[in-house]
């Protein structure tokens, strides 16, 4: 017997129930056990839709999307020959480059709140920048940037609280003071993390040790993890792209394998893997690496 809970991905508790600390997951506990396959030939998707009939398919595909769990269909990068979008029509909208990882932690964000309808991604390609980006959108003229409330706001990290706090979806920011404080220390920490990572990958010391030292005992700060705070959070999105690139570059070329002697990160690279918001967002490693060789192995 194959239950639901098994094909219906948590993505922000990567089926975890444990872990699941939204109001959501009552929901989703409700409805995953409640229903029950047999063994069949049948796809799952339509299998799910025959079995449940269409208004328990409603309901399980919207919740499927809010989890960030529904493959949406990515719209080509803009550049330079593309017209832009209807600037502050009253439209929401996350200017990204796939490609990214400052851009991917807002996306993440997106995706984990549910917000695919009501934030709409607008990707650009940066190698060949559309002139009304900086000119209309954001004179910064890097992403991400939000549009919203006839605002543009940048800034990945700020952006990452700012969606958390000012649309629905479930929070992703803890509410214990002591979790609260810590997150706030870790989110600081990112800037440091990723250039210590990064001046190692360019041969100019051999601080990477270090730096994932901390992130291995900042995951046991609370021994409830697999995840930063316990919980999914805000900082896990935050990290998640950087290791994402760092992890597969620092084998390939580094020789260095950043989980050995690290159980935690380990976890924590595991448990992310099943994230489907997150997932959703992700390159193929072979792509990241080639970025970063280009970018670093010219300097080694
Ligand atoms: N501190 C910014 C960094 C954003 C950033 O550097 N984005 C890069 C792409 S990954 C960019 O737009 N670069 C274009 C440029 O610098 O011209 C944030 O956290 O959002």
């Amino acid at each position: 017997m194959a239950s639901l809970k098994s094909k219906v991905s948590y993505s922000c508790s990567n089926n975890n129930t444990n872990s699941v600390p939204f109001s959501l997951s009552s929901f989703y506990k409700k409805v995953v056990t409640q229903i029950r396959f047999p063994n069949t030939t049948i796809s799952p998707p339509k299998l799910q839709l025959q079995a449940l009939g269409k208004a328990r398919a409603k309901v399980l595909l919207s919740t499927k999307m809010a989890a960030g769990t529904v493959n949406e269909v990515l719209p080509p990068p803009l550049d330079s020959s593309s017209e832009p979008p209807p600037v502050f029509d009253g439209t929401t909208r996350l200017y990204i480059s796939y490609t990214c990882p400052y851009a991917q932690r807002v996306w993440i964000t997106r995706n984990c709140k549910g917000l695919q309808d009501k934030i709409k991604l607008v990707p650009i390609d940066l190698q060949n920048r559309p002139a009304w980006y900086k000119e209309k959108v954001y004179s910064a003229n890097k992403v991400p940037s939000l549009e919203h409330n006839n605002e543009v706001k940048g800034e990945s990290l700020d952006l990452i609280k700012y969606i958390d706090s000012h649309f629905e979806g479930p929070s992703l920011f803890p509410q214990d003071p002591d979790k609260k404080e810590f997150a706030e220390e870790l989110l600081s920490y990112t800037d440091t993390f990723n250039k210590s990572v990064i001046s190692s990958f360019k041969g100019d010391g051999n601080e990477a040790g270090a730096a994932f030292d901390y992130i291995e005992t900042a995951l046991s700060k609370f021994g409830d993890g697999p995840f930063f705070l316990g919980q999914f959070s805000l900082v896990d999105i935050a990290y998640a792209p950087f290791i994402e690139r760092f992890q597969p570059f620092s084998l390939e070329v580094k020789k260095y394998d950043i989980t050995a002697g690290r159980p935690n990160l380990a976890a924590w690279i595991k448990e992310m893997d099943k994230n489907d918001a997150y997932k959703q967002t992700r390159r193929e490693s072979k792509e990241l690496v080639e970025i970063y060789k280009k970018r670093f192995t010219a300097q080694l």
